[in-house]
């Protein structure tokens, strides 16, 4: 896409990237320019903050944040920026992403940082709620969401009539 990035997806490592691939899927079906970055608030803390500090001239509107284990970055982010910012917590082999999601969900009161769903479904969902945030000043967006959750609807209801076609078992 050449337009300037409206979602940043952020990452703490390429070992991330596997999973914020879920949310590059969904800004491209929305049509949501975007750019993919890696950026470590442990290990490169400098530009992380050179990045928190200019995303917004940039014309960015949303970060999305994601993270592992001792997941500092989508905190490290908002700190430094007025943007929205949303965290994926990364599952991890250790403690399954719990250490990931306390980390990224548990910021005291000030700085608000919007926690997803650990893994892919998180990652799916940061750019959902990123597109809903771009929504509110963009029609055609809109309108695109909400066909996105009609269609949805619709699967889900497809999938019923079918189950109840085929003589489901019921009590
Ligand atoms: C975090 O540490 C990253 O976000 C990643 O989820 C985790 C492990 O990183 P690697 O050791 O795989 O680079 O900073």
């Amino acid at each position: 896409m050449d337009r300037k990035p409206l979602v940043s997806i952020v990452m703490g490592s390429q070992s991330d990237l596997e999973t914020l691939k879920e949310a590059v899927t969904v800004l491209r079906e929305f049509v949501v320019p975007y750019e993919t970055r890696v950026i470590s608030a442990h290990r490169t803390p400098d530009i992380s903050r050179e990045f928190a500090l200019s995303a917004q001239q940039r014309g960015v509107k949303v970060i999305i944040a994601g993270a592992g284990k001792a997941a500092h970055l989508a905190g490290v982010l908002a700190s430094l920026s007025l943007l929205p910012v949303i965290g994926v917590p990364m599952h991890t082999s250790d403690l399954g992403g719990l250490d990931s999601l306390l980390s990224t969900v548990q910021m005291p009161g000030g700085i608000p940082v919007a926690t997803v769903a650990i893994g892919k479904a998180g990652a799916k969902n940061a750019a959902l709620l990123a597109v809903t945030i771009l929504a509110l000043g963009d029609d055609a967006l809109y309108s695109r969401l909400a066909t996105y959750r009609e269609t949805m609807a619709r699967d889900v209801q497809d999938a019923d009539r079918k189950l109840q076609e085929s003589g489901a078992p019921s009590a």
